[in-house]
């Protein structure tokens, strides 16, 4: 209960607000009193740890000033806001981002010098914040940042796992193994407010009953069951040029009291005490699989107390300012990150009607008005289907309510196409396999009056297979597309300080941070060799700074002068990194075949790899393995003249990714056509002045369309044709490439790793020849090889290399996470920007 204070007390507590300054004194006073009050060390007991803590609490402190400015802002003025429901957040380090945000990175860093620091060293100290998998998460995270460069009223909701994504190890044999990522300091984490005042309950289980509400209406009612508590973290999250801040609220779970001796009176003790660490179970662990669907009962409860717990707030905040839930959808826009929040449709409905007694229709209605849904994904494996009786046990009521979701939209389907039992089948929210599975897809798309693609192509794919029977519904509007995009200020400005400088040198202006179009400005300067100089200088450094990285940690020597070509990313099947270590193998062998004249022909090449494999991924873990072992005998080949190194960075996160993307000559985007739905890495590198190899797949696409065909290396099968050579292999087996023939009997005659070895890789190369090869590596190879000669002849001619390099980074200006979030804003979510101040 909140306590409404007399005027003049108020008064009194208003006085006392000081702003934050941020003059190098002011910093350094701040840090030296969190240094000794906040983290309790004192000059004579410091390390980088403890000094980071207490610079990271006085970044804090300033932005919690702006938090409260823009929250007092958006009350006052109490527009539509949106939600960005995300199971998944993949923001990465906190601390030099919120330095640039608020304009203080230059007198921090003063500061901390004249305190006998060094600010490089404290920002290594952070931990990231890994609560995602890979692009879903990182997308979010970028959208949170725009949102808040554009002062729209949106927060994120996500769950605060204890445990973020794995760390990976390759262990001595070259196998990733995983180690749990504690990233929360014991210390605490300065980067979130806990707000112990901010708390619901989530049930599970229990039976569904009718009661007579006070109206006299006959009313379902969920009861009994377990409840457990949510309580809510805030994550503040500093947009770029501006006073406001936005902000991510993640759920944690908690036992819902401490200790409740009255229900136990069996004298349980142990269980009773089992019974809470049940609770708070719930939100430890980030599932780690990417594109992956698999099914856990312990998902489906995350999913539902994220989703629970989201919707209580939003609810709670709606009514403290506005009264008829027919405003509701005026107020209130819900985005769902892929299906993974799509519980949030039945619980909605069943909020309306059961508790907030509406009748089905008028709640039917808000409920298809609030929500929207993006889709980042065709592939069949990633789509998530919970079995009925599961629910039926977890979520009795909801699994009656998506029935009836189910049996009103199938009646109107009917009237629509009659006599058409099949295809009443294949739109059917139930499928009805044994046991029955609910299609969340589906039910998402029926619960949402917008549907959206992350890429062109992908968002054609949704409306001609996985939605197609929808179409003839629906009509095409509510399928709509939003290609992907990334934050310019991460990806960028803070990753890559040289090219940042060099280009507001150049434009005469920083506009280009928040109005990335400005970008083409650098157009007219591709072909000036004094600016291309400087260019590839600003390449040149960050390779160095890369290769010093693999240096120090991996004890690899890279020259910085060979063309860098990188794939970093998870490693799946569909991406196909197994294809790019089988050219690497290519590569090796043809090395190996030249005379030493011949040789000085070459361009001498440094292959990197870097992801995660899902940990129960046999397949993907096998390629990892593959790559280890050809960089072992590749990397110590005296008789190659270093013409190729393969480095295989590990555990490759966000603050990774801020150290290699700015360091590529060349990246790999190489999925098979149909599979990628956007991709977001391959904006990433070309933004920083990397040139791509890539498939005519997702966003790949837009990017050549707007730098222009001639700037990137393109390849392969076109996703229309994908089907048809699939059935061809199926019924006439796979013609494996006859270069592709060669590398693979130099994996299985022991080239890599001795016999022993040889045969760990049987398995992977089955993929290819008795799987059927269904990701079409054979089928691609002769034209990747080719792609790569290409690469490789267009590097020796550096000043047309420099201008393409120029003409990729000026190109960019349209895959601004900005430009994304206002598509959002416009097309789905009907949301206008606050005004500060
Ligand atoms: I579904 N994506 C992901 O990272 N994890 C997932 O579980 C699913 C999709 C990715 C897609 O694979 C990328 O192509 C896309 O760029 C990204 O989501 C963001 O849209």
């Amino acid at each position: 209960k909140h306590i409404k204070l007399p005027a003049p007390a108020l008064k009194e507590w208003k006085s006392h607000l000081e702003p934050k300054k941020n003059d190098v004194e002011s910093i350094k006073k701040d840090i030296v009193q969190q240094t000794l009050e906040t983290v309790c060390r004192n000059p004579y007991n410091l390390d980088n740890l403890a000094v980071y803590q207490a610079t990271a609490h006085t970044v804090r402190d300033r932005l919690l000033q702006d938090w409260n400015l823009t929250q007092e802002a958006i009350h006052d003025q109490n527009p539509k806001r949106c939600y960005y429901l995300s199971m998944e957040f993949l923001i990465g380090r906190a601390l030099d981002n919120a330095l640039y945000c608020l304009q203080a990175k230059d007198n921090y860093k003063q500061s901390v010098k004249d305190l006998g620091f060094n600010l490089e060293d404290l920002l290594e100290q952070e931990r990231d914040a890994a609560l995602g998998n890979g692009g879903l998460g990182r997308l979010a995270a970028c959208y949170m940042d725009a949102a808040a460069t554009l002062d729209y009223p949106t927060w994120g909701y996500g769950l605060r796992y204890q445990y973020g994504i794995f760390k990976q190890i390759i262990n001595g044999e070259g196998y990733q193994t995983e180690m749990p990522d504690y990233w929360l300091n014991p210390n605490g984490n300065p980067w979130e407010f806990p707000r112990t005042d901010i708390k619901y309950e989530v049930q599970f289980y229990g039976y569904v009953a009718t009661k007579v509400n006070e109206k006299g209406e006959s009313r379902m009612s969920w009861e009994g069951g377990d409840r457990v508590q949510a309580m809510a973290y805030d994550v503040p999250i500093p947009g770029f040029g501006t006073k406001g801040c936005g902000n991510i609220r993640l759920w944690s779970s908690k036992p819902l009291k401490t200790f409740d001796f009255a229900s136990f009176n069996d004298g349980d003790y142990e269980r009773s005490v089992a019974d809470q660490t049940k609770a708070e179970n719930l939100t430890s662990v980030l599932y780690p699989n990417d594109n992956h669907n698999v099914g856990k009962e312990l998902r489906l409860k995350q999913e539902y107390f994220f989703v629970s717990a989201s919707l209580q707030d939003i609810i709670h905040r709606f009514k403290h300012t506005n009264s008829a839930w027919k405003d509701f959808p005026d107020k209130v826009a819900v985005q769902l990150n892929d299906t993974h929040p799509t519980l949030a449709i039945p619980e909605l409905q069943r909020i309306l009607i059961d508790i907030e007694g509406l009748e089905w229709d008028d709640a039917w209605d808000i409920v298809t008005r609030v929500f929207a849904f993006t889709n980042h994904t065709v592939l069949p494996e990633a789509l998530e289907c919970w079995s009925v009786p599961m629910m039926e046990k977890i979520l009795p009521r909801h699994m009656q309510i998506v029935y009836d979701i189910n049996l009103f939209f199938l009646q109107k389907f009917e009237k629509v196409f009659q006599n058409d039992r099949d295809m009443l089948n294949r739109v059917s929210i139930i499928e009805e396999s044994n046991p029955q599975q609910v299609r969340m897809a589906y039910l998402a798309v029926v619960g949402s009056h917008t549907v959206n693609g992350v890429a062109a192509l992908h968002s054609e794919l949704i409306k001609t297979e996985l939605f197609s029977e929808f179409i003839k519904y629906y009509g095409p509007d509510k399928f709509i597309n939003i290609t992907n995009g990334i934050t310019p200020r991460r990806w960028l400005y803070q990753a890559n300080p040289m090219l940042r400088n060099l280009i507001t040198e150049t434009l005469k202006s920083e506009k280009w941070v928040t109005h990335l179009d400005e970008l083409k400005g650098l157009k007219k300067h591709a072909e000036d060799t004094a600016f291309q100089k400087k260019w590839m200088n600003v390449k040149l450094q960050n390779k160095i700074r890369l290769a010093d990285w693999i240096k120090r940690n991996l004890d690899i020597t890279v020259d910085p002068h060979a063309l860098f070509d990188i794939q970093v990313k998870r490693i799946h099947e569909y991406k196909r990194q197994f294809m790019n270590i089988l050219s690497v193998i290519y590569r090796y062998k043809n090395i190996q075949l030249l005379s030493e004249e011949e040789r000085k022909d070459l361009v001498p090449r440094v292959v990197i790899f870097g992801g995660k494999s899902a940990p129960g991924y046999y397949i993907a873990k096998m390629v990892i393995k593959l790559i280890t072992t050809v960089a072992q005998v590749v990397n110590n080949d005296e008789s190659i003249n270093d013409l190729l190194k393969v480095v295989y960075i590990p555990d490759y996160n966000v603050s990774l990714a801020e150290i290699i993307v700015p360091a590529s000559d060349l990246s790999q985007h190489i999925s098979t056509a149909g599979t990628e739905a956007s991709g977001t890495s391959n904006m990433k590198f070309v933004l920083n002045g990397g040139l791509i190899l890539g498939t005519v797949d997702g966003a790949n696409i837009e990017i050549r369309d707007e730098i222009g065909a001639e700037n990137i290396f393109m390849f392969g099968t076109l996703s229309d044709q994908v089907a048809d050579i699939r059935h061809r292999q199926k019924y006439h087996g796979v013609p494996i490439d006859p270069n592709l023939q060669v590398v693979l009997h130099a994996i299985q005659s022991g080239e890599f790793g001795g016999f022993e070895t040889a045969s760990v890789f049987g398995p992977l190369i089955n993929t290819l020849t008795y799987g059927g090869d269904y990701y079409l590596i054979s089928a691609d190879f002769e034209q990747y090889l080719d792609a790569h000669d290409r690469v490789d002849a267009l590097f020796k001619d550096t000043t047309t290399w420099a201008k393409k390099s120029i003409l990729c980074t000026s190109g960019m200006g349209f895959f601004s996470a900005d430009r994304a979030t206002r598509e959002y804003a416009d097309k789905i979510w009907n949301l206008k920007p606050i005004t500060l101040e």
